[in-house]
């Protein structure tokens, strides 16, 4: 009986949770050298993410993803005076993490695919911090 009485809350919850819409898909990635980890994250189409950036490692690193449809992209606490002095092109999501130190990157993914992050300090991305984004 109790069972009975419980499942339908507890599905309404699940329900509401994956609705979509304006509930926001929180994410936290720590950085180190030379790695994202997690490596590879999965949000959906149309759904607000924010992923909070922690550096865990001794240098600066970045989140970046040249090519990406979104909308409603923000940053905060990301780095000023960020070397960039390799970069050849803009990025759609960018933001830079100071050692020990936190940002946050929100942004709402328009077309599902997967889609390439790395880190765009110089050397970094030859040294394998890369992740991946999937769109679903
Ligand atoms: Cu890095």
């Amino acid at each position: 009986m109790a069972i009975k009485k419980v499942f339908p809350v507890f599905l309404a919850v699940l329900l509401s949770a994956c609705a979509g819409g304006q509930s926001v898909s929180k994410v936290t990635v720590t950085m180190s050298e030379f790695a994202f980890e997690p490596a590879s994250i999965t949000v959906a189409a149309g759904q607000p993410v924010e992923i909070t950036l922690i550096n865990d490692g001794a240098i600066e690193h970045d989140f970046a993803i040249e090519v990406i449809p979104a909308e409603d992209v923000s940053t905060e606490g990301s780095m000023s005076g960020h070397d960039m002095s390799d970069q050849h092109a803009e990025f759609d999501l960018h933001t830079a993490t100071g050692p020990g130190e936190t940002s946050v990157l929100r942004f709402t993914p328009t077309q599902p695919g997967t889609y390439k992050i790395i880190c765009s300090v110089p050397g970094h991305l030859d040294a394998g911090m890369t992740g991946e984004l999937i769109v679903k």
